[in-house]
């Protein structure tokens, strides 16, 4: 499968150029920073017979989850910009960033399936956002249609759509809302994978995950957690399913304060072990008082949503108090008006 696409290309004289003749390199990739030499692989013991999955950012909090829970059923390619020890048999490690097209094609020669987890995972700048998460996940995305990759899973996130209320419920059908420029670069790779999938063939199956962790932390968490066994299942379900095009489902636990509709994942298989609930009477105890007026409470996104906030949502805050002025009365939710511009509360 090739994928064929001209960038233009900042040349440095003030213009662009179109840089159709080189149809195979033709991404200036001086922007993101110096690139790494040709690949090499530590691997530990050989594993036959098992499938090879590539992971992205594999040194990080929901890497090393996966490590955990897929290691010995499949045979792990770990990919990160920064040492990884202690690999077991099954497991193999290549030292890379996503800056370099070549460099990760070369990691997914021989490779049956790939877990896209590499990014910047909170909000930042766009000088980091931009390498990292939008053009990194663009070079994953090149490099598996020319290395004839079968599949992508790509961990997307909640605040792709951290600008739903928290008072409806969404399926994976809705229009993305951002919170935040880390949010915009999940929305993206979401268009990337719907791209890839229509126009080349590429199979891809985006994870909105909500927070992975033991257990729920706080209030917002009860109703976008998901356990590490739960994370593991929908994984192998993106890896193993026959029948994947262009996938979105919901990375949660099957809580029963969700904000969220996750009946494609179970359409698929899901079956989540894990509930929220467990632990909901802690939580709750232990949540401090807060002002349900404040938008980080009010919006999905959480304290993504606050930050930077200009007072754009004040239309359709009103549109929901328009909709339901009783519902949001008995919520307390009247007085959230401020001037355009004015800084939350
Ligand atoms: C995410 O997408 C982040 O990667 C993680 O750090 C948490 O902030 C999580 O969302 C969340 O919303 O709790």
């Amino acid at each position: 499968m090739a994928a064929r696409l001209a960038v233009p290309v900042a040349d440095g004289s003030g213009g662009e150029r179109e840089d159709l003749g080189r149809p195979k390199d033709f991404f200036d990739l001086d922007l993101l920073g110096p690139h790494l030499p040709t690949l090499r692989v530590h691997s530990g013991r050989k594993s036959q017979g098992m499938k090879r999955v590539l992971i992205t950012g594999a040194g990080g909090q929901i890497g090393r989850v996966l490590r955990q829970g897929l290691r010995g059923k499949y045979h792990l390619r770990l990919l990160d910009r920064t040492p990884i020890t202690g690999l077991e048999a099954s497991e193999e490690f290549v030292k890379s960033d996503l800056s370099d097209v070549k460099v990760l094609q070369e990691a997914m020669a021989n490779i049956d399936g790939i877990v896209h987890l590499a990014a910047v995972s909170v909000e930042d700048a766009w000088e980091k956002i931009l390498p990292s998460n939008i053009i990194g996940t663009l070079n994953l995305f090149e490099a598996a249609c020319r290395a004839g990759a079968k599949r992508v899973l790509f961990a997307s996130s909640n605040h792709a759509v951290g600008f739903y209320r928290r008072d409806q419920v969404i399926g994976t059908d809705v229009t993305v809302r951002p919170d935040s420029r880390y949010g915009v670069s999940k929305a993206f790779g979401e268009a990337l994978c719907s791209l890839y999938a229509d126009k080349y063939g590429l199979e891809t199956y985006c994870m909105r995950i909500g927070n992975v962790a033991e257990r729920p932390v706080d209030m917002r968490r009860l109703a976008i957690w998901i356990s590490p066994r739960d994370l593991i299942q929908l994984v192998e379900i993106g890896l193993e399913h026959p029948d994947i095009n262009f996938e979105i489902v919901y990375g949660m636990s099957g809580n029963d304060r969700a904000w969220w509709d996750n009946s494609h994942a179970e359409r698929l298989g899901y079956r989540p072990l894990d509930n929220s609930e467990t632990y909901a009477d802690e939580v709750i105890a232990a949540e401090p008082q807060h002002d349900p007026n404040d938008l980080q409470h009010i919006y999905q996104g959480g304290t993504f949503v606050n930050l930077e906030y200009g007072g754009g949502s004040l239309k359709e805050a009103m549109r929901g108090w328009i909709a339901h002025p009783v519902r949001a009365f008995a919520k307390g939710k009247w007085g959230t008006w401020r001037p355009r511009g004015s800084p939350p509360r």
